[in-house]
C-alpha cells in the first residue's frame, strides 16, 4: 500500500431480498469481504463492515403477487434469513440492515432532493409500456414474445435468450405481458435522468489515469463503458414500491433501485454510527473498498461515484473495487430460478459446526481472476486432504505428543538448531507473502500460504522425529514440541481472516486470549508453561453419503428443471402413408425379463409374437423392474433387421413413450389381444 489511510469501510453489495443467498454470493462478495475485514481488525487497522439488504425493485413486487403477499412481507421473510444465516457462516458484520429503515428513506429522499435542488437531474418524456389491464407500467424485460431476428417464441422485451440480440419491446413479434397475458400499450411518462455524460471526463480521469492498480476486469469493463461514451440515465420509475420520488410530478413514482441501493452503503453506516459516520465517508484519510459482483461493476465504478461528485460535500469515491467473477455448480451457471445452486441456509443445517469447511473451499476455490466452479467432489477432497490430513493432523500432533511427554504443558525451548531457526524463517516468509496478498485482494494465494505452514508443520514433525529423540533426548523433545505448539500458533493467526471458527477452537486448545496478525512466526505466541486444554480434532472427514446427498439434490432440481420446461417436440416432417406401413407394429407377450449383465440400461425380453419366441433388448433398465413386466403385453417393431446390443442379439425394438423428465413408458394395448396382433 503506497498511502497510510486511518481507517477503512468495507461494503459488500447489498442482496436483493428476494430469496436466500447461494454460494455464488458468497464466494464472489462476503467471504472475501470478511476476510479482508478481519484481516484488518488482527492488524488493528480500524474497519467498519457495512452490509444490508436490498428490499427493492421490481422482482420482489412480482414474487409478492405470485405469493398473494405484500412486498413487505416478502422482503421480511428473506431479510431476516439472509442476515441469520450471514451470521452464522461468522460474515463480522458490523452493521447488516436493510433499505426498508426509515433511515435509509430518510437518506435516499435527501440525497434525490439535493440533487434536484442542484439542478443536476434532467427530465425527459419517454413511450414506457404499460399493462391496462392491471394498471401499471411494466418494463421492456417483462414483456415477451417472439424474436424479430430469429423468430424463438418467448423472447424478453429487452433482449433475446437466444440468438442474444438486444431488443426493444416494440419490436418484438406478438408483444405480451409475461405475467399477466395482456398486450401491452405504449403511454408517455416523465422521468428524472442522471446526465452520466456530465461526469464522463471527471470519471476517466478518475479512473482511467487515478486507478491503474484496479483488478483487469474491473478497470477494462470500466473503460468500454467509459469509450463508449456515457449516456444520461433514468434514476425513477413508475412503480409503487420504492422510496417516493420527494419532488413535484413524481407522483406514483419510486426511486429507481439502483439509485437508492447504494446510498444503502451510507444509510447502514448512519444507523451504526449515527454520530461519527461522516468520517467514514467525507475524511480524505478513510478507505472505501467496495467487495461486489462483476456484474455490479458499472454501477459501483461509474453511476454511484457519479452520484457522490454529484452530490460534492465531499464525499469520497471508492479506493478499490474489487470486484470477482461468478462461481459455477458443477459446470452449470448458478441460477436461483432454475434452483441450481447451494444456498447457505440449507448448506448450514445440513452440515452443521462446518462453516469454515465451506468458508475454506469458497477461497480456495475463488473466482478472482476468472469463472470458477464449486463441485461436491471438490469440496469432499479438500476438507479430507487437505482441512483434516494436512491442517488437522499436525495441530492434532502437536497437542497429542505434548499431552503424552509434557502432561499437556507447553515445555521451554532449548536451543534451537539448523531445522528449528529453518521453520521459523520458512513462517516469517510465509507471513510477508500472505500480508503482500492480503493487502491486494489475492485471497486465494493467500490462503494457499496459510496452508503450507500446516505442510511445513507435518514436514517439522516428519524430519525430527520427537517420537524416536524421546527414547534419548527429553530436552531436545522440548525444543522440537516448542516449536510445533509456535506453529500451531502461526496456523491459529494465519488462518483466523478464512477458517475464524477453527481460529477459536485451536486457540482454546492452545490456551490463547487474543490473536494479532504480528504474532505470525513468532517464536513466543504459547509460552512456555501453558497448560493446553484437551487435544481435539479441528475437523472431521466427510463421507460419501453426505456428498452423494447433496448431488442427489441437484439431480432432483435438474430434474424439476426438465420437466418444468418440457414442451412436446414439433411435430416431424410428413411420411407418405405408404412408408408409414412398411413398419410392422405388433403386440407381443412378455415371458421372460431380465436385465442384462453389465449394462445398466438394458432389459433383455423374451416374446411371444404368435409365431415364435423372440428376443428384444430395451433400454428401459431404468425405469422398470424386470419381473413386473412378466405376463404384461406390450407393442413392438417387428421388421427391424437383428441388431447385437452387449453381446445380445435384439430382434425389434420394444416402444415406449418419453415423459417429461426422460421417463420411458412402454406402450401397451388398453386391453388383451392374441400375441401378433398388428398395430394399425
Ligand atoms: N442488489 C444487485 C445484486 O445483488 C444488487 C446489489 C446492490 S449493491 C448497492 O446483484
Ligand atoms: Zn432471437
Amino acid at each position: 500500500m503506497t498511502k497510510e489511510y486511518k481507517r477503512t469501510l468495507i461494503t459488500t453489495a447489498l442482496p436483493y431480498a428476494n430469496g436466500p443467498v447461494h454460494i455464488g454470493h458468497l464466494a464472489g462478495v462476503y467471504v472475501p469481504a470478511d476476510i479482508y475485514a478481519r484481516f484488518l481488525r488482527l492488524n488493528d487497522r480500524p474497519v467498519t463492515l457495512v452490509g444490508g439488504s436490498d428490499e427493492h425493485g421490481v422482482p420482489i413486487t412480482i414474487r409478492a403477487r405470485r405469493e398473494g403477499i405484500t412486498p413487505q412481507d416478502v422482503v421480511d421473510r428473506y431479510h431476516k434469513l439472509i442476515k441469520d444465516s450471514f451470521e452464522e457462516l461468522g460474515i463480522s458484520f458490523d452493521v447488516y440492515s436493510r433499505t426498508t429503515s426509515e433511515e435509509h428513506r430518510r437518506t435516499a429522499t435527501e440525497f434525490f432532493q439535493r440533487l434536484y435542488d442542484n439542478n443536476v437531474f434532467i427530465k425527459r418524456t419517454s413511450k414506457q409500456p404499460y399493462d391496462e389491464g392491471a394498471h401499471r407500467f411494466v418494463t421492456d424485460r417483462d414483456i415477451v414474445g417472439e424474436c424479430p431476428v430469429c423468430h424463438a417464441p418467448g423472447a424478453y422485451g429487452d433482449q433475446c435468450e437466444k440468438c442474444g440480440s438486444s431488443l426493444n419491446s416494440t419490436e418484438l413479434i406478438n408483444p405480451h405481458c409475461a405475467e399477466t397475458g395482456n398486450v401491452p400499450v405504449y403511454k408517455d411518462t416523465e422521468h428524472w435522468y442522471l446526465p452520466l455524460d456530465r461526469y464522463q471526463e471527471a470519471l476517466e480521469k478518475w479512473i482511467l489515469e487515478g486507478h491503474k492498480e484496479w483488478k483487469t476486469n474491473v478497470y477494462g469493463q470500466c473503460k468500454s463503458w467509459l469509450d463508449l461514451g456515457l449516456q444520461p440515465r433514468a434514476v425513477t420509475r413508475d412503480l409503487d414500491w420504492g422510496i417516493p420520488v420527494p419532488v413535484e410530478g413524481g407522483e406514483g413514482k419510486v426511486l429507481y433501485v439502483w439509485f437508492d441501493a447504494p446510498i444503502g452503503y451510507i444509510s447502514n453506516t448512519k444507523e451504526l454510527l449515527p454520530d461519527t459516520w461522516e468520517k467514514w465517508w467525507k475524511d480524505p484519510e478513510t478507505r472505501i473498498i467496495n467487495f461486489i459482483g462483476k456484474d455490479n461493476i458499472v454501477f459501483h465504478c461509474i453511476v454511484f461515484p457519479a452520484m457522490l461528485m454529484a452530490y460534492g460535500d465531499n464525499f469520497q469515491l471508492p479506493d478499490n473495487v474489487p470486484a470477482n467473477e461468478f462461481l459455477n455448480l458443477e459446470g452449470d451457471k448458478i441460477s436461483t430460478s432454475r434452483n441450481w445452486a447451494v444456498w447457505l441456509h440449507e448448506y448450514l443445517s445440513d452440515f452443521p459446526g462446518k462453516q469454515d469447511v465451506l468458508r475454506y473451499v469458497l477461497t480456495a476455490n475463488a473466482p478472482e481472476t476468472k469463472d470458477n466452479d464449486f463441485t461436491w467432489a471438490d469440496f469432499q477432497q479438500r476438507n479430507n486432504s487437505e482441512l483434516v490430513a494436512i491442517l488437522g493432523n499436525f495441530v492434532n500432533r502437536a497437542m497429542v505428543l505434548t499431552h503424552k511427554y509434557f502432561e499437556g504443558k507447553v515445555p521451554a525451548a532449548g536451543e534451537l538448531t539448523d531445522v528449528d531457526r529453518e521453520v521459523y524463517a520458512e513462517i516469517e516468509k510465509t507471513a510477508r507473502v500472505m500480508t503482500d496478498n492480503l493487502e491486494n485482494f489475492h485471497f486465494r494465494d493467500a490462503l494457499r500460504e496459510a496452508m503450507n505452514i500446516a505442510r511445513l508443520g507435518n514436514k517439522y514433525l516428519q524430519e525430527t522425529e520427537p517420537w524416536k529423540v524421546a527414547k534419548t533426548d527429553m530436552a531436545r523433545v522440548a525444543t522440537i514440541l516448542n516449536t510445533a505448539l509456535q506453529i500451531c500458533g502461526s496456523i491459529a493467526v494465519a488462518f483466523e481472516p478464512f477458517t475464524p471458527f477453527m481460529s477459536e477452537h485451536l486457540c482454546k486448545m492452545l490456551n490463547l486470549k487474543e490473536l494479532k496478525w504480528n504474532m505470525l512466526g513468532s517464536r513466543d505466541i504459547v509460552p512456555a508453561g501453558t497448560e493446553l486444554g484437551k487435544p481435539e480434532l479441528l475437523f472431521e472427514k466427510i463421507e460419501d453419503a453426505a456428498v452423494e446427498a447433496q448431488i442427489n439434490k441437484l439431480k432432483e432440481a435438474r430434474r424439476q428443471n426438465a420437466i418444468n420446461s418440457w414442451k412436446p417436440a414439433p411435430q416431424a416432417k410428413d411420411v407418405d402413408f405408404d412408408t408409414f406401413m412398411k413398419a410392422d407394429l405388433r403386440v407381443g407377450t412378455v415371458l421372460e425379463c431380465e436385465r442384462v449383465p453389465k449394462a445398466d440400461k438394458l432389459l433383455r425380453f423374451l416374446i411371444d409374437d404368435g409365431l415364435e419366441k423372440r428376443t428384444i433388448v430395451s433400454g428401459i433398465a431404468k425405469f422398470y423392474d424386470p419381473a413386473e413386466l412378466v405376463g404384461k403385453q406390450l407393442c413392438f417393431i417387428a421388421n427391424l433387421p437383428p441388431r447385437k446390443l452387449k453381446g445380445v442379439v435384439s430382434q425389434g425394438m420394444i416402444l415406449s413413450a418419453e415423459d417429461r423428465d426422460g421417463r420411458l413408458v412402454v406402450i401397451a394395448p388398453s386391453g388383451p389381444v392374441a400375441p401378433g396382433a398388428q398395430v394399425k
